[in-house]
């Protein structure tokens, strides 16, 4: 079917709007903000003329939703009106508008210059309904209305991070902290890192932050920097730093901590390979198999891969105790992708405790020549003992840290995918991954499985928690009442959740 034609006083009518909406020279002389008139519901001439308007009286407003717009003007539009409009726009995160009423743009033509936009003229949603609770000004509420425990074990922090180029770069600055032994300020970014993390929205503006807990006027001052330049000067110069860039590296091998980085350092050592160079250096038996497996070890474990070691790690427990119980723990359970290895929590419901299980697992790897290296540390867990009042205190289960040969088969089995098979007899087919296997009483079972399921800043603070909210002593271990002076039993953590009074928080969403 032909279009109708367009009529002569159709065209006139079009250059006529055409001539209203473009801009036309005049003077801007209030630049702080870019506004940008809804047609929805307004009709073309009356939003011409606005627009013509407040341009006349020193306003900048865009004909388009460009990216400089800052605030929307509707009017007889509600605020899920106007978001409903702005989702089919593809402008993205639409939480940067400030979305007001046309009484707003009303009183500013009346005095010729901007009023301060309050509560009558904003558009919000009815509370408890919103995408993002309030789109406002100074005096209204920030994005984070809904109070932000400072707690990381109230709060559900999934992997979706809407924050990730601050955290990138706090985790920059926090590592440099650590680098520096500096561990106040580190835990301060951590902290940040952690509270950025649960935020369920991108931080455009300082406002969206206010209420916030951890983020304090250095940490604020680092946000701000980015929303304004991208970039943050301090992270900048953190990755040029000499000593940073050293640390990294050495930090990098298995077995070397901030001591040996110290003292390499010290020693005018810059690079791996000017560590190796130097045969005079006294490395200890983790720190060579440190070196030897570099390349595998930092490259970082897919869950393909840890999938394929907890059925080596499930095999070869139950070989010797059929009924154990093999959990993966750590960043994968916790639905990560990728990670630096691979924890397991073993425990026996029949012997209970069973001290040869582990040192018969590394047996049967010897001889299956699979295993790489491994540090077998004995219990020193007592029953009665008192949890630790230490934060960051390693517990006293037996466990085996170790490096186990996965052959690529083994992975790609379980990948349904052809193996990229080895075109020579010499070509390496196996990948160095390294294993934590703990190994718990079925009493401590609960408690295990919950601190070795992370993250660090989520157990910190359960701890931390049950110490200052409840009176309370957690740790891997156990959980005692300091009022009631008992041991608080738990067969699930469900259970220790109850104990300490806080909603359930599942473990994808302790990415704290
Ligand atoms: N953990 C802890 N305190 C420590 C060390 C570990 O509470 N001092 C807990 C938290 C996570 C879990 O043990 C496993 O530790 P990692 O493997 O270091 O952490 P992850 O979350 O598994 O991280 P990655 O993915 O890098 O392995
Ligand atoms: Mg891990």
């Amino acid at each position: 079917m032909d279009k109708p034609s367009t009529t002569i006083s159709d065209l006139k009518k079009k250059r006529r709007m055409n001539a209203l909406i473009s801009p036309t020279l005049h003077e801007i002389k209030f630049n702080e903000f870019v506004l940008f008139i809804l047609e929805k519901k307004m009709g073309t001439t009356r939003r011409a003329f606005l627009m013509e308007l407040a341009r006349r009286k020193g306003f900048r407003v865009e004909s388009e939703l460009s990216d400089s717009v800052t605030h929307i003007v509707a009017e007889n539009n509600s605020c899920s009106d106007v978001l409903e409009w702005l989702a089919g726009q593809n402008v993205g995160d639409s939480s940067r508008f400030e979305l007001l009423d046309i009484s707003w743009l009303t009183e500013c033509m009346k005095v010729g210059k901007p009023v301060e936009a309050i509560g009558k003229h904003q558009l919000v949603m009815p509370r408890n309904n919103s995408p993002y609770p309030t789109v406002g000004s100074q005096n209204t509420p920030p994005l984070a209305t809904k109070e932000v425990s400072q707690y990381a074990c109230k709060r559900r922090t999934t992997l979706n991070n809407c924050n990730q180029k601050f955290t990138d770069a706090f985790e920059i600055l926090a590592k440099n902290f650590e680098f520096r032994e500096n561990e106040g300020i580190c835990l301060a970014f951590m902290r940040a890192i952690s509270v950025l993390k649960c935020l369920p929205f991108t931080i455009v503006r300082m406002r969206d932050i206010e209420g916030v807990p951890w983020l304090g006027e250095q940490v604020k001052s680092i946000i701000e920097e980015i929303i304004e330049d991208g970039e943050s000067s301090r992270v900048k110069a953190v990755l040029n730093d000499e000593r940073y860039k050293s640390f990294l590296l050495f930090t990098s091998i298995f077995g070397v901590g901030l001591k040996t980085s110290e003292k390499w350092y010290r020693q005018g050592f810059r690079t791996l390979d000017e560590v190796k160079a130097d045969k005079s250096l006294k490395l200890t038996k983790m720190q060579k198999a440190g070196f030897l497996y570099h390349e595998d070890l930092v490259s970082c474990v897919a869950k393909e891969e840890a999938d394929a070691v907890y059925l080596i790690v499930k095999e070869a427990v139950r070989a010797f105790l059929p009924e154990a119980l093999v959990t993966l723990t750590g960043g994968f359970r916790r639905g990560k992708k990728i990670g630096h290895d691979v924890d397991f929590l073993i425990s026996d419901p029949e012997s209970g405790e069973d001290e040869q299980l582990l040192p018969n697992v590394i047996k049967l790897w010897e001889k299956q020549e699979l295993l790489l290296y491994y540090d077998l540390v004995e219990s020193t867990f007592e029953k009665t003992k008192l949890p630790s009042r230490k934060v960051d205190a390693m517990d006293h289960f037996q466990k085996c840290f170790l490096i186990l040969k996965l052959h690529h088969q083994k992975v790609d089995s379980n990948r349904s995918k052809p193996p990229p098979e080895s075109k020579t007899h010499e070509a390496k087919n196996w990948k160095a991954i390294r294993v934590d296997l703990v190994m718990c009483p079925i009493q401590q079972y609960a408690y295990a499985l919950l601190g070795w399921t992370g993250s660090r800043q989520f157990e910190r603070d359960l701890r931390r928690y049950a110490t200052h909210e409840k009176k309370m002593m957690l740790d891997n271990h156990a959980l005692y009442d300091k009022t009631k002076k008992i041991f608080l039993k738990a067969e699930s953590e469900e259970d220790i959740f109850t104990h300490l009074g806080l909603d359930y928080i599942e473990p994808w969403e302790r990415n704290a």
